[in-house]
């Protein structure tokens, strides 16, 4: 199982407080992932987080291109972590060899014909809103078969765009319109994931469902998980805590 570190170049990230904002100390922080053992770098300039602000796609790019063309050198595969086909575009002629889009395409109707052009690897996440709405769209009378007939639809709509079978991953989307009993069904069920056939990851770090209030504290959960999930088939975690989460595998 492969660990991805994310490096978030935003000033509001739940998990990491934003201390990885300007760009030297991205860089370094990118650094200091790939020297810990991650696979591969994650690089994203705008949040997710629940009840966040989009950012404009200027400012999305300004926090990240100069970040991936810089890392690029340390030879490490980098994915660039965007809702928006354009600064998919731009981190990948920087050097980003994937594109991890939250929305898994519905964000912007650009982006599967983009990925398919740019013909690099596509995670497509199980998605429902944006958001300032997510927590609203977090209703399922049958969690685990929706979430996987909605990626199946997104699966469908990626490959007729051309991404190929191959370039596919998939992402159950982890804290994305599910309550916390949602997260661990998914979990639970991970399997049902795996036996669609494509690579799965999952992006369970430090997040709400693991308790606590303090999300460096939620540490000792994700390394548990990614310790249970290396038992499951699936594909990659996406960490934030690479040493301590490759140091349990
Ligand atoms: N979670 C976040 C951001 N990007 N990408 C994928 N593929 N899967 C996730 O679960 C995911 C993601 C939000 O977490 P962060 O703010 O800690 O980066």
């Amino acid at each position: 199982m492969l660990v991805m570190g994310i490096l978030n170049a935003t000033p509001d990230s739940f998990a990491d407080g934003g201390e990885h904002f300007t760009y030297p100390d991205a860089v370094d922080h990118g650094l200091k992932l790939i020297a810990e053992g991650a696979d591969i770098i994650d690089v994203g300039g705008e949040s997710t987080r629940p009840g966040a602000e989009r950012v404009s796609p200027a400012e999305e790019e300004r926090r990240v291109i100069n970040v991936i063309s810089k890392l690029v050198d340390a030879g490490k595969p980098i994915s660039i972590d965007t809702m928006r086909a354009s600064t998919a575009r731009a981190a990948v002629i920087a050097g980003a060899s994937i594109i991890n889009d939250v929305s898994g395409g519905l964000a912007d109707a650009a982006m599967l014909d983009t990925a398919a052009e740019l013909k690099v690897p596509y995670i497509a996440m199980h998605w429902r809103g944006h958001s300032k709405e997510m927590n609203n769209l977090a209703v399922y009378t049958n969690l685990v078969d929706e979430v996987i007939a909605e990626l199946n639809l997104r699966i469908e709509a990626a490959l007729s765009a051309g991404v190929s079978k191959s370039n596919l991953i998939i992402d159950p989307g982890i804290g994305f319109a599910k309550q916390p009993a949602d997260n661990w069904a998914i979990i639970e069920e991970i399997q049902r994931f795996v036996a669609l056939g494509y690579p799965v990851l999952v992006g369970a770090s430090r997040k709400r469902f693991l308790g606590g209030d303090d999300p460096t504290a939620r540490e000792a959960a994700t390394v548990a998980l990614t310790k249970q999930l290396s038992q499951s088939g699936i594909w990659a975690v996406r960490v934030h805590g690479v040493a301590a989460n490759k140091a349990v595998l």
